[in-house]
């Protein structure tokens, strides 16, 4: 039998016996998202979800969906919502098409650091959005796991300046800001979900992309991209939901259990990705993306020029963005 056809059935084995205990679990839930299997977060997922069923005696059993494998991020917030998955992890700036002022921990060029980025999330600024996501009906958990700082790539050129991304067809998650933010840079930035985008770029629909190195690794963007330029031009990161039916469901013992589980393995993941992302340049160098340290001056003149700080600031509201500036410092 051939390796690959072994494994195929090791692995409808696994999925099966899985499924079987998932079925004679007390409270068995769905936990979706959009990234490949060998990234940080699903890795870290896989350990809670042992955790959970370890700790409530195989009450409450959590299978994980990788992937995309419930569809792509707008659709699995739609089936969030609806009850379909219990559980799904998304970027504060898509889930801004529900909660507008999600989207504000993605302002370009906020956060320098990842002190910086911790101190807010994990402080006051972190509880108001969190709070904004209440209000809308879903549930959140208290620590934000990370994406990381964003870069670009693309088929075409480096990105040196800000010059070299006018007219550029770049591919950004459905979200109004990260539209906005390449709008604002002169780019032509098309809305693509996660799930499109190695295909959208092999096939050259767009020229582009932006993501934190952990995921152009794991999902293997350098295979269809030549150039990295290293941006950092804003921070990402992934709110934990849950459906509010689903989660009230559980009693409130098992209820803390899994939400200390799923918050330690958001602070675990963190320092996964972190480590990541600061070893992945030989890495994806050796894979042949070539690398260059724009100077992202002009990335910021320009985004000011065109408004974008002044427009943002004033759709999220001066309490917002007072929060904001308290972690990150004066901006636009
Ligand atoms: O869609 C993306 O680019 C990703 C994987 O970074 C997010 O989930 C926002």
């Amino acid at each position: 039998m051939s390796l690959t056809r072994r494994n195929l059935i090791v692995g409808a084995a696994a999925l099966a016996a899985a499924s079987a205990r998932a079925q004679k679990a007390e409270f068995a839930y769905k936990y979706a998202n959009n990234l490949p299997l060998g990234h940080p977060m699903n890795l870290r997922a896989a350990a809670m979800a042992d955790a959970i069923r370890a700790d409530t005696k195989g009450r409450v059993d959590i299978q994980i969906f990788p992937n995309n494998q419930l569809g792509g991020d707008t659709d699995m917030l739609s089936q969030l919502r609806a009850g379909g998955i219990d559980f799904f992890t998304l970027s504060g700036l898509i889930l801004a098409t529900l909660v507008p002022a999600a989207s504000i921990t993605g302002i370009g060029f906020a956060f320098p650091d990842y002190p910086t980025v911790w101190k807010a999330l994990d402080g006051d600024l972190g509880a108001w959005v969190r709070g904004q996501i209440g209000k809308a009906g879903l549930v959140v958990m208290d620590k934000i796991w990370d994406n990381g700082f964003r870069q670009i790539t693309t088929s075409t050129h480096p990105i040196q300046s800000a010059d070299d991304l006018k007219g550029m067809k770049i591919r950004v998650p459905p979200s109004p800001l990260w539209t906005s933010m390449f709008k604002a840079l002169d780019a032509s930035p098309t809305s693509i979900n996660f799930a499109e985008v190695y295909s959208a770029l092999q096939t050259k629909i767009v020229e582009g992309q932006e993501n934190p190195l952990a995921v152009i690794d794991t999902a293997k963007l350098y295979e269809v991209q030549k150039y990295c330029s290293l941006t950092n031009h804003m921070w990402d990161g992934f709110w934990f939901l849950a459906n509010k039916k689903a989660w009230e469901r559980l009693p409130e013992d098992l209820r803390a259990i899994v939400a200390r589980h799923i918050d330690a393995a958001a602070l675990a993941e963190r320092g996964d990705v972190e480590a990541l992302n600061a070893g992945l340049q030989k890495t994806l160098a050796a894979k042949g993306l070539a690398f260059n340290q724009p100077r992202t001056d002009s990335f910021r003149e320009h985004m000011r020029k065109a408004g974008f700080y002044d427009e943002w600031k004033h759709k999220y509201g001066d309490e917002a963005w007072a929060l904001l500036e308290r972690s990150a410092g004066k901006l636009g």
